[in-house]
């Protein structure tokens, strides 16, 4: 009698695994790795850059329609560039997917999104990192209009690369005319199994 139960709890105990998740995450569901991904609490965490001389307020906040909650962030009006992103602790040889959705209303400007590598400030005079073998990988180039939220992924791999220290989305703008806007939401950075 013991034994029936024990195998009927397993059973229930590997359907319950097997269900409800992709293939590829069974066994545990894999942690977003970026803090403040659906932007409820608008810009904490995320790191703001535009160019001296460019208005930083160009960095706005809904609280009415995002992709996943009300909230979500836009770019707009950033002439020369702008850009939005997080350091995430990279682990070498591991592989990352970066997911994402957005909309944009750009008449001029473009968007680029990107994975990229950062080092240390004492290793390097600067922190961002590329070699042949640790290449950045970017999303295609989104511009123009969109009418609802569209979705996009982009992956990349950490080579073996005492240096790199940081795995970094990156949310990219540049050339935007004054009423251009480009919205980022829902955003999901985790090491693929
Ligand atoms: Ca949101």
């Amino acid at each position: 009698m013991y034994a029936h139960r024990t195998v009927f709890l397993v059973v229930c105990l590997l359907l319950s695994m097997s269900f409800g998740v992709p293939a590829e995450e069974q066994g545990g569901v894999a942690p977003n790795l970026v803090v403040n991904p659906t932007f409820k609490d608008f810009y904490t965490s995320w790191h703001r850059w535009a160019p001296s001389g460019v208005p930083a307020d160009g960095f706005k906040a809904d609280n009415r329609a995002g992709a996943d909650d009300n909230f979500s962030v836009y770019m707009q009006g950033f002439d020369k560039s702008a850009c939005l992103y997080q350091r995430v602790e990279a682990t070498p040889g591991a592989k990352y997917r970066l997911r994402f959705k957005y909309r944009t209303a750009m008449k001029e400007g473009t968007a680029q999104v990107s994975l990229r590598f950062q080092v240390d400030k004492e290793i390097l005079p600067q922190l961002w990192y590329q070699t042949d073998e640790a290449k950045w990988t970017q999303a295609p180039i989104i511009k123009g209009q969109t009418d609802k939220w569209e979705s996009c992924e982009l992956e990349i791999k950490v080579p073996e690369d005492k240096k790199i220290k940081y795995v970094v989305p990156m949310f990219a703008v540049g050339k935007q005319a004054p009423d251009d806007k480009f919205y980022v939401d829902a955003v999901e950075f985790y090491v693929i199994k």
